[in-house]
């Protein structure tokens, strides 16, 4: 098929391209370098129109095309994603000692969350809204392990958290489990979202310590979502409020153009 662009693009075509295969092919478990190679040499303008059924006459359009590209590459991680498969644990003699800290903003900037005060916000599609206080959570069952945090940044460390089981605490609140996502918001403005498939995995925990004691606050006090199937960025620390929805909520890194999926 012959997909007609108008003659005098105004974008660089070859930019384009490169950001459409980084985009296509954003993790290895998707895509492995045999395929990257294949898509770099057969791409074309043409084909990308086709693929998310922008014409690419201007900034705006080519924008509206990669970002729908991400989009799809989300659908296909989502399709591929196995909710029964673990990612690796380690033995404690393997925990990265000290755990690195990596946040939008620098060390000294770490929000402080008062223990006595904190409550957490449930809301959206969830039968049960009242707001959880510390000894609460505490009080679930709890569980821990040692897995590996995976930073786009180009580090890597494994670390041990606690807490509970999200899945579990999804079904108390009595969340919809067959809306499309999770959405957080934290104390420090970060905000991220999670499909539910990823919510319900065993290994997705709402952790309440770090290496056996409470949160401190530079790894999110008074709790993160630690999720080892999924990149640094989609793990909130200081988490203020939880919600149930079907309508995409994005992300403080994903509207700025990281993977919404973000598997590791
Ligand atoms: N609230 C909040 N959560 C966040 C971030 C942030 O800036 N604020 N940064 C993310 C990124 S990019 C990484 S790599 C991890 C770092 O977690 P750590 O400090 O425990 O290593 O937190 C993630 N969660
Ligand atoms: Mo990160």
């Amino acid at each position: 098929m012959i997909v007609k662009l108008p003659n005098r693009l105004a974008i660089d075509g070859d930019a384009v391209l490169k950001d459409a295969v980084n985009r296509i092919s954003h993790t290895s478990k998707t895509t492995g370098p045999a395929r990257r190679d294949f898509l770099r040499r057969s791409l074309t303008l043409g084909g990308l129109a086709m693929l998310t059924g922008c014409t690419l006459v201007d900034e705006t359009s080519v924008e509206t095309a990669l970002t729908r590209i991400s989009r799809m590459n989300d659908d296909v991680q989502g399709w591929l994603f196995d909710p029964g498969r673990l990612a690796p644990t380690y033995p404690e003699s393997m925990i990265t000692r000290p755990f690195p800290f990596n946040a939008y903003y620098g060390e000294d900037e770490v929000r402080e969350v008062e223990e006595s005060s904190y409550r957490l916000e449930v809301t959206g599609l969830v039968a049960d809204k009242h707001k959880w206080t510390l000894p609460e959570l505490r009080a679930m069952p709890q569980i821990d392990q040692v897995t590996r945090h995976i930073c786009v940044e180009g580090w890597s460390a494994i670390g041990k958290w606690g807490g509970v089981a999200f899945g579990s605490f999804l079904r108390n609140v009595g969340a919809d489990l067959h809306a499309r996502y999770v959405g957080f918001k934290c104390a420090d403005d970060y905000f991220t979202s999670i499909d539910m498939p990823t919510a319900l995995h065993p290994q997705t925990v709402l952790a309440l310590t770090y290496d056996g004691q409470p949160l401190p606050p530079k790894y999110g006090f008074p709790m993160k979502l630690r999720m080892p199937t999924k990149l640094g960025y989609k793990n909130p620390k200081h988490i203020q409020a939880i919600f149930v929805t079907n309508t995409y909520p994005g992300g403080y890194w994903e509207d700025q153009g990281y993977n919404w999926f973000g598997g590791s």
